[in-house]
């Protein structure tokens, strides 16, 4: 009897060692500064690789104010997906922040509303 039970444990620890290993790998969050360290206006990086399920967060750094805009044009899936991605609350404090996961492969393009003209625009590439 005793040994039945220990055997039912060690089949018990083999299959939740299997969940285990079956769950996927830990999303990663990446960091977005906006505005550069060097106070030009730009995203830095303006441009990064991510895998899907990742988390990008968008850190306000210097020049502000900044926000992260999406369009429909520059997003695969459409108007839905860029207006859920975008962030559209402009920061004004450094520190502010905010983040969006990417779950869809594909190249998302997006811009700082009050810096677009000037060219602060970043790009993000999900695997
Ligand atoms: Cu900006």
């Amino acid at each position: 009897m005793r040994a039945m039970s220990v055997l039912l444990v060690t089949a018990a620890l083999v299959f939740a060692g299997t969940v285990f290993n079956a769950a996927p790998a830990y999303a990663t969050d990446h960091t977005v500064k906006m505005g550069s360290d060097a106070g030009l206006l730009q995203f830095e990086p303006s441009t990064i690789t991510i895998k899907s399920g990742d988390t990008v967060t968008w850190v306000n750094n210097k020049m502000a104010p900044h926000n992260v805009i999406f369009d429909a044009a520059g997003v695969p899936g459409g108007k839905d997906v860029a207006d859920s991605l975008s962030q559209d609350q402009l920061t004004f404090s450094p520190g502010e922040s905010y983040s969006s996961t990417f779950t869809e492969p594909g190249e998302y393009n997006y811009f700082c509303a009050p810096h677009r003209g000037a060219g602060m625009v970043g790009k993000i590439v999900v695997q």
